[in-house]
This record gives C-alpha cells, structure tokens and sequence, in this order.
C-alpha cells in the first residue's frame, strides 16, 4: 500500500512525491529489471503472470509496470493485464501497476523511470516491465532495463520483419511464445539464424520456446534471466543506477525547458520568437542563443 502511495504522489508530482523520490535514492540498483516487449497478442501479458509464478516459486520479490498501449489496436489493455495477472492480486510478493505509455516528449512515460525506481527501493528483487513493441517505447525500454526479453509469436513473418527491422537489436533474450502452435519451432530457427547472423557479441542470445498459457518453457526463460542476474557485479550495477538517473535529470530538464519556453514569460527568449518570426534568425542561431542563456 505504501508503494502504490508512493507512486501516485510520484505520478502527481506532489511535494510528498518529490521528497520520496529524493530519500530513495541510497537503496536503488537492488532490483533486476526485465524488459518485456513484442507485437500486441504476443502473449506478454500472459508470459509476465506465468513467470511471476516461477520467480515466486523461486522466492523473488516481483513487482510488475504494465506500460498501457494508449494506441486504439489494443485498448483496453489494462483491464486485460488485470484480469491476467489477478491470479497473483492475493499474494503480498507481488505487486502490478499499469501507467500510459505516452509521455509529453511522445516517448516512454516519464514517470515509468520513476515507478521502477520505486519498485526497486521497496524491495522488490526482480521488476517486469512490459511494453508494445511498435516503435519508440521499446527502444526506451532498452533504456532502463538490464535485461530486455523479445517476445515473437509464431508464423508472423511481417511480425518477424518488424522485429529484425528494430528490436531484435536490443533482444538480450528472443523469445517464441505460443509454442503450442504449429508454426512455433519454424519461427525459432528463423529466428535463431538471424541471431547467427549478427555480429559475434550476439553469440550468446538464446531464442527460447514458450507457451506462456500452459507454463512450458518458463522455468527455462526464468534460468536465462538469472543468468543475466548473476553476471552482475557491482561496477555494472552502479553505471546502471548512473544511466537511469542521467536519464531522469535529461528527462526532467527537457520538460523544465519545454514549459519555460512555452510560458512567454522571459523577454530574452520572447525577443528570439519575434527575430524567429521574422525571419530574421535561423533556428539553429536561435538554438545557440538560448544555449548561452540557460
Ligand atoms: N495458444 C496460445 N495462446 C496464448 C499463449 N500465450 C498467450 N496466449 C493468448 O494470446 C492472447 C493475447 O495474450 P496477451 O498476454 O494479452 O498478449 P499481450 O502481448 O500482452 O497483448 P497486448 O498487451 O494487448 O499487446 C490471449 O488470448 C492469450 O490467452 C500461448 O502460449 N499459446
Ligand atoms: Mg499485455
């Protein structure tokens, strides 16, 4: 109860939301933060619920950020995540939180950074978050966690370009769920020659088979993410906690600036909008300008 406190007042940016988000900052980098994206109806959801029950089995601290797809193809998702992860709304070592996908700036929400930063200070060992592959969210997931699982569904061939035209990329863990389907060990060798193909530090991405409704292949998806787990030492762990804040005070700035600029309210800046207007000044003189005033 006092997470989700917490995050709300993060999420509201209220004072008491600030002044937590300030103490935490001693416990973060505990957490393993795992990314799960891959086209809607992949089975992300129902993969996430499925591995929450072999880390539990396994005695972790679970706390999941569902990133809603406000996109009209699969509204609704929420309430959906609800019912697939209520199995799990009992037990005290789980904790589920959806936020909107879309931020200001069009990318990752904001406050997701700040919710899983959260999720780690509680205590939380292993944070899930899941988000629609369909362009720049997974790009940003990759951003903030430490290990990103892609999730491909069986047959798909355009869903298999898209993957290879962005997030095979970033996969640390690629992932064929619904292997109960005939298409299943098909799309895993393809996959697994496009993984051979990449450059040699790709070596060591394994291409695993789910099927996340029945449980199979998850205790071995689970093994592979503790792999990643264990070849954390401390030094990747504290450049890690440095990305993730250099990326929040980024973040931060950019909205500062942003509304600052918005608010009419700095002669220099309105001066710089009239010589803009004008067309007496370029853009990227205007750029350099405002550079030397902030
Ligand atoms: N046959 C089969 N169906 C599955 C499997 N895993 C998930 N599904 C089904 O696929 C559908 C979509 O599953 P979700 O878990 O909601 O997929 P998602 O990727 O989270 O979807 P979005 O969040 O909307 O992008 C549901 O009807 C699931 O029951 C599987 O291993 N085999
Ligand atoms: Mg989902």
């Amino acid at each position: 109860m006092a997470l989700a406190r917490a995050i709300t007042a993060a999420e509201n940016e209220t004072p008491e939301g600030a002044a937590i988000l300030a103490s935490i900052q001693p416990h973060l980098g505990r957490a393993l933060v795992v990314g799960i994206t891959g086209p809607p109806g992949a089975g992300k959801s129902t993969l996430t619920s499925a591995l929450i029950t072999e880390l539990r089995r396994r005695g972790h601290r679970v706390a999941v950020l569902a990133i809603d797809p406000t996109s009209p193809i699969s509204g609704g998702a929420i309430l959906g995540d609800r019912i697939r992860m209520s199995e799990h709304s009992a037990d005290p070592g789980v904790f589920v939180r959806s936020v909107a996908s879309r931020g200001q700036l069009g990318g990752l929400s904001p406050t997701a950074a700040r919710v899983i930063d959260l999720m780690d200070a509680a205590g939380n060992d292993t944070v899930i978050v899941e988000t629609v592959g369909a362009g720049q969210s997974e790009v940003e997931v990759a951003q903030i966690a430490d290990v990103k699982v892609v999730i491909c569904p069986p047959g798909a061939g355009d869903d298999i370009q898209a993957i290879k035209a962005g997030i095979l990329e970033i996969a640390d863990i690629l992932v064929v769920n619904k292997a109960d389907q005939a298409q299943a060990t098909n799309t895993a060798s393809q996959l697994r020659n496009m993984v051979a193909l990449r450059s040699d530090d790709s070596a060591d991405v394994p291409v695993l088979l789910t099927t996340a409704t029945q449980g199979k292949g998850v205790a071995e998806l689970v093994d592979a993410i503790e792999a990643r787990r264990g070849r954390d030492d401390p030094d990747t762990r504290a450049t890690r906690i440095r990305g993730r804040s250099r990326r929040q005070l980024a973040e931060a700035l950019a909205r500062d600036v942003a509304a600052f600029v918005r608010s009419g309210s700095d002669p220099a800046i309105e001066e710089l909008c009239a010589e803009l207007e004008g067309g007496t000044l370029g853009l990227d003189e205007a750029l350099r300008r405002v550079r030397g005033l902030i």
